[in-house]
């Protein structure tokens, strides 16, 4: 009798046509001849091997850089179920709209058949799913991003829970790429993109769009944040999840570095993109569902994060990126001098160029094992109990450096009327002001207004809930220039949530939250001067008055699935600011 996997991938290779078949393992020496045959293929090149030994550069479709919003659909069965919030087509019409795309899509292709486990191997918490993809690029990155190949199969056995994601590059074409999700079947069909959260369907697709409308019916979080162990001087360890919109710094709070003058501290890394939080006795624990790291790489340099950069000095690959003569990685950022360049087209760069070497979403995928500060609780089975959850924007204005919620449900609303400026992480407009709820907009399977409503009935299933906290490290003076250092000077922050969860200082009541005192953020050894402080933490009362009434109006498109405690809490802000 084959077991339901295998009925899956006989029906689908009837369907796309494969040249042959391959079940995925996940040895090394599986990997090691994937790599081979896309360096033989041109899919793949190889970087300089003595300074980056097992590294390689891929080059995607100039059109296939970002993932593509507007081309990514919820099939639940009722189109409200989807919301506002995503874009939706009837499970029936996409399946036979897309259903034909796929009709030979994988001729003369080989089709892997890629198991993988999102979470620890042994943790209760995780969840297999099985990727059938035409991509070896996909196969091999699947295998950094995910416990993949044998452990997930003998984890699924002969059952058919499991999440199903069926991908295929198609012709690459925009004007016939989709990335639908059928919640009700946990099923995820993704055509015509070989890039990021496209194609390596563990990651946005499963654990976040197909496990949020999980998480919500078993009574759990699926949510797009990072998860860091700050531990102090005294060896106290404090758990923290941070949700930041794409391309926002989470990689980078995750790999936290504390400077000199902050002697003592450690950061640990337990993920750096999906948290996914249960209750267990008192507390929410996290896990975090990843093995490896899909990283920004523009920006990204031995001083803003020395973490990732000796981790992605070997076993990673690196997508879009530019190349030196000599084989090394380059991308916008790297170093002060830039070198003559191949380009993440394959076209020669010089400094002078107009056009940038790396393309702004370029991206390394790397082992989450090889971060110098990977947590020791990384792999937990429970996973870390999270004491604060952060929501952190990019705005230039009004939003101060941190603020504290006054409680449970205020936090919920201070996550939902997040807004953040766009980045190149998806192929729209960049720098335009969204609203983007708990960084959450382009993730969430299923219609906000529950998804609200979800989040605020989660502070009640535990006894001590985490205390909720708004970050803004990206305010900037009228010149431009970034008021707050940021990068590894984040942890003077951290500090004060810190000593917020523990009670060990008072805050200001402001009419937005419990505001830092002046002095009880750190500023000893870095060049912020006094009224620079006051500014990043002011409560601009005229601008927290007009934003209240963009909240409103955001908050209207959920018509009566909004929970009325959301709106409540826009009536009482408007109230507190004298409006
Ligand atoms: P995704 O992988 O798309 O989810 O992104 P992310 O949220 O992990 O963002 P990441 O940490 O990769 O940072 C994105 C960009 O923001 C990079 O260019 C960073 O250099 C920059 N960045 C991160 N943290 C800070 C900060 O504290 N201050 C400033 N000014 N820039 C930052
Ligand atoms: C994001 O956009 O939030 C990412 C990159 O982490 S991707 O996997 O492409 O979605
Ligand atoms: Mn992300």
């Amino acid at each position: 009798m084959p077991t339901p996997l295998e009925q899956w991938v006989d029906e689908t290779a009837r369907h796309t046509h494969p040249e042959k078949v391959h079940w995925c393992d996940g040895s090394e020496a599986e990997y090691e001849r994937l790599v081979r045959e896309m360096l033989a293929a041109r899919t793949l090149f190889e970087l300089n091997q003595r300074a980056y030994p097992g590294c390689y550069l891929h080059r995607s479709d100039p059109n296939d850089v970002a993932r593509t919003e507007h081309l990514t659909f919820v099939c639940s069965r009722q189109k409200q179920d989807a919301g506002p919030n995503n874009n939706w087509m009837a499970p029936a019409e996409a399946k036979e709209k897309v259903g034909t795309l796929f009709a030979g899509s994988m001729k003369g292709r080989t089709m892997y058949v890629v198991p993988y486990v999102m979470g620890p191997v042994d943790s209760p918490y995780s969840q297999v799913g099985v990727e059938i993809t035409d991509s070896p690029y996909v196969a091999v990155s699947m295998r950094i991003m995910t416990r993949m190949g044998r452990v997930a199969r003998e984890r699924l056995g002969d059952s058919d829970y499991f999440v199903k994601g069926l991908h295929s590059l198609g012709d690459l074409s925009p004007e016939r790429r989709f990335i639908l999700h059928f919640p009700e079947e946990r099923t995820i069909w993704s055509i015509g993109s070989g890039y990021g959260g496209n194609a390596l369907l563990g990651k946005k697709c499963h654990a976040l769009r197909i496990a949020s409308w999980m998480a919500r019916d078993e009574g759990w979080l699926a949510e797009h944040m990072l998860i860091v162990g700050v531990e102090e001087p005294s060896g106290r360890t404090t758990y923290i999840a941070a949700a930041f919109p794409s391309a926002c710094g989470k990689t980078n709070l995750a790999m936290l570095i504390p400077p000199a003058s902050q002697k003592g501290y450690k950061v640990w890394t337990v993920g750096d993109d999906i948290a996914w939080m249960r209750p267990a006795g008192a507390q929410l624990r996290a896990i975090n569902p990843e093995a490896g790291f899909f990283g920004v790489a523009p920006g990204t340099n031995s001083k803003t994060n020395p973490n990732v950069m000796a981790t992605i000095r070997k076993n990673s690959l690196f997508t879009n990126v530019g190349v030196t003569p000599d084989g090394m990685p380059w991308w916008e950022g790297l170093e002060d001098t830039p070198p003559e360049a191949i380009d993440w087209q394959g076209r020669p760069w010089t400094p002078k160029s107009e056009s940038k070497a790396a393309h702004p979403n370029s991206r390394f995928t790397t082992p989450a094992r090889q971060c110098p500060s990977i947590s020791p609780e990384w792999e937990s089975p429970q996973g870390v109990p999270i004491s604060a959850i952060v929501f952190g924007g990019r705005r230039a204005t009004l939003v101060p450096l941190v603020f504290q919620s006054f409680d449970w449900p205020h936090g919920v609303f201070l996550g939902a009327t997040m807004a953040s400026e766009t980045t190149a992480a998806a192929t729209s407009k960049v720098g335009i002001v969204r609203r983007d709820p708990m960084a959450m907009l382009p993730f969430c399977g299923y219609n906000m207004g529950d998804y609200f409503g979800h989040w605020l009935g989660m502070g009640g299933r535990v006894a001590d809930p985490p205390k909720i906290f708004r970050v803004n490290w990206f305010r900037t003076s009228p010149e431009g220039k970034y008021l707050w250092p940021g990068f590894g000077e984040n942890l003077r922050v951290l500090r004060w949530v810190i000593a917020r969860v523990h009670g060990e200082v008072d805050a200001d009541e402001t009419p937005i939250g419990y505001l830092p005192r002046p002095g009880d953020i750190d500023t000893r050894g870095i060049d912020v001067a006094p009224d620079v402080m006051r500014e990043l933490l002011a409560m601009d009362r005229a601008g927290w008055r007009a934003a209240a009434g963009g909240q409103r109006e955001f908050f209207q498109q959920f018509g009566d699935r909004l929970p009325s405690e959301i709106r409540k809490q826009n009536e009482q802000l408007v109230r507190r600011l004298g409006g």
